[in-house]
């Protein structure tokens, strides 16, 4: 989880407070980002905003927050130490909201995107301002046109537009993401994750080739999954796995063949 300084919070048009299912969320045209927003607020709060100015992604990387997608930051109330399950937690979540629609083909790749096919849905980003809290940040392309802002994600990102035959409303895709997010959340800190990491496990395409960029080391191998500790394995040529803890990896490149 990234410890980052919220000073340069800023917000504009907030436009109303509400209740659903058991959040309290609040919502605004325009934020810089909605993780840095949602940084001082109490468990069970949520953060939405129509566009973000300042869209982060992991390692400083941007993230495109165009009008259309869904830009929303869950505070979650952390009672496990195994803090590394909750990224793989929410693309769980997104990936459920994703079938629920009929969306079959909706996976994961390692450690945190949402993928339909070879491109990319939605990304996730935790950060933790305050002890106990974490702020479980999720970009979704929803009705936004993220290759307008960023040619480069001309080949690489996919909208719900793109699979939906309606356009679906951000308000009903917030209710249904945050409806599934609250129990997985509850019974991960209640202790029944197993059975979520097993769920994870099947939402990976598993046994594809991959490249893992170990900050300048590379290594190849066939991505296996996460085991319960947190570590990626990767098998070599012979089936041996290697285990690799998240931090070791700066990035996973899945090979096409
Ligand atoms: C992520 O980072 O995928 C985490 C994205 C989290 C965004 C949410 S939106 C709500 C909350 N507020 C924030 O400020 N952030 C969170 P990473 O794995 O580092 O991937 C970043 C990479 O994804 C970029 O370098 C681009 O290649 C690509 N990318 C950027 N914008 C995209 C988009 N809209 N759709 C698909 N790919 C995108």
């Amino acid at each position: 989880m990234n410890a980052v300084a919220h000073s340069q919070e800023k917000s504009e048009g907030q436009r109303r407070k509400v209740s659903i299912e058991g959040w309290t969320l609040w919502e605004y045209d325009s934020v810089t980002s909605t993780n840095l927003v949602a940084a001082g607020l109490p468990a069970w709060s949520a953060v939405r905003a129509d566009t973000q100015t300042a869209g982060r992604g992991r390692f400083q990387r941007k993230w495109v927050s165009d009008e259309g997608g869904l830009w929303l930051s869950a505070v979650v109330p952390i009672r496990r130490p195994n803090g590394w399950f909750l990224p793989l937690l929410a693309g769980l979540a997104v990936c459920d909201v994703a079938r629920g629609l009929g969306v079959e083909n909706a996976r994961l790749r390692w450690p945190n995107d949402v993928m339909l096919l070879e491109r990319k849905l939605a990304g996730v980003l935790i950060d933790q301002f305050t002890p106990g809290l974490a702020v479980m940040g999720i970009g979704l392309n929803v009705n936004n046109q993220p290759a307008c802002r960023d040619p480069a994600l001309q080949n690489q990102a996919v909208r719900l537009a793109d699979i939906l035959p309606a356009p679906m409303p951000l308000e009903d895709l917030t209710t249904l993401l945050l409806g599934r997010i609250r129990p997985l959340v509850q019974a991960w800190n209640d202790g029944a994750w197993l059975p979520l990491l097993s769920r994870v496990n099947e939402l990976w395409s598993r046994g594809r080739p991959v490249e893992l960029d170990l900050d300048g080391d590379i290594r190849r191998g066939l991505f296996a999954g996460v085991d319960d500790a947190g570590r990626l394995l990767l098998l070599d040529d012979s089936g041996a796995a290697a285990a690799f803890n998240p931090e070791q990896v700066r990035h996973l490149n899945e090979i096409h063949e």
